[in-house]
């Protein structure tokens, strides 16, 4: 029961405080994007709009190599657009892969576990971004040919956290076969055409590895070292918070919001499967951090945020 209580709490703080925010924000929306990310001729940029529940892209083919997804949301909700970007592996259709996104937003731990499990073993995922109105966000990653999705969850992360088994509709990106070896030379460097800039490991022990200090503009490369899907979704905080802080008030089982929580705009990156990268670049306030992944542990069902999976990061 406990674990109930706890994931709940761990939902609430990435849900807690985004409404005032969302709304104040949604009146600089257009100006935001600042699109700096300079690109290297051979990367192709999508443009990508959620409302919550529908993906939209500028175009609907690609070369296969480095993609820039720049993506924004019409969602006023606390949920904004969640948007993942995904192939499926194997014998795996789309019912398959909403079965198994059913289980991982169970409510039974067992359940949940089961659902990390099979999502898994039946899609690659590489985000793209979680965002609210007014703080689009940019995600660079390297594609193979193939047929991929898009689904957004915003609408399902209500204010109180999931509600029901999402249903999501999906959209179809193609990724074409180049005619040369462009995607090849860039997966193992940060380097985005703008600068060197950090990397955040997930690691196979659920934890974040990496600097403490992020710019609040700027481009995090997030590296997937573990063997489970991940996400790392940053949500404001007090300054002076600690780790020890906030894994004390998980394992305090508390179902009052965190005492740590700030309001303002939380963003991140989605589902990042094992040995995949991908860099998220970003315009967000300046100030401290919680960096969480509420993947369901594949064993426990336990939010990997509840097991330790949390950091406290500074944006400057
Ligand atoms: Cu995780």
């Amino acid at each position: 029961m406990r674990r109930l209580v706890s994931t709940l709490a761990a939902l609430a703080l990435v849900a807690a405080a985004p409404v005032a925010a969302a709304a104040s924000a949604s009146a600089h929306d257009s100006g935001h994007d600042s699109g700096h990310d300079g690109d290297h001729a051979r990367s192709t940029t999508v443009w990508v709009r959620g409302d919550g529940s529908h993906v939209r892209l500028s175009r609907w083919h690609v070369d296969e190599g480095t993609v820039v997804f720049h993506e924004s949301t019409s969602n006023t909700g606390p949920g904004g657009s969640q948007i993942s970007l995904f192939r499926l592996l194997g014998k795996a259709t789309l019912n398959t892969f909403k079965a198994d996104l059913a289980h991982e937003f169970s409510s039974n731990p067992k359940i949940a576990a089961m659902g990390t499990r099979e999502l898994n073993r039946d899609v690659r995922a590489t985000g793209l971004a979680d965002v609210q109105k007014g703080y689009p966000a940019s995600v660079r990653v390297n594609l193979r040919p193939g047929t991929y999705y898009l689904m957004d969850l915003g609408s399902f992360f209500g204010p109180m956290g999931p509600s029901g088994a999402p249903n999501p509709a999906f959209t179809k990106l193609v990724v074409r076969d180049g005619d040369d070896d462009g995607w090849s030379w860039s997966d193992g460097s940060a380097w985005d055409g703008s600068g060197w800039h950090p990397t955040i490991w997930l690691t196979a022990a659920d934890r974040f590895v990496g600097p403490r200090r992020l710019p609040a503009k700027g481009s995090v490369t997030f590296r997937n070292i573990g063997d489970s899907i991940h996400v790392a979704q940053f949500s404001p905080v007090k300054k002076g918070t600690t780790d020890k802080q906030i894994q004390a008030y998980y394992d305090s089982g508390s179902m009052a919001p965190p005492p740590f929580a700030l309001n303002g705009p939380t963003f991140g990156l989605d589902v990042l499967s094992a040995g995949r990268s991908a860099t998220l670049s970003y315009d967000m306030p300046p100030g401290t951090y919680v960096l969480q992944c509420f993947v369901a542990d594949a064993v426990t069902g336990m939010p990997h945020a509840i097991m330790g999976m949390h950091k406290v990061v500074v944006l400057k």
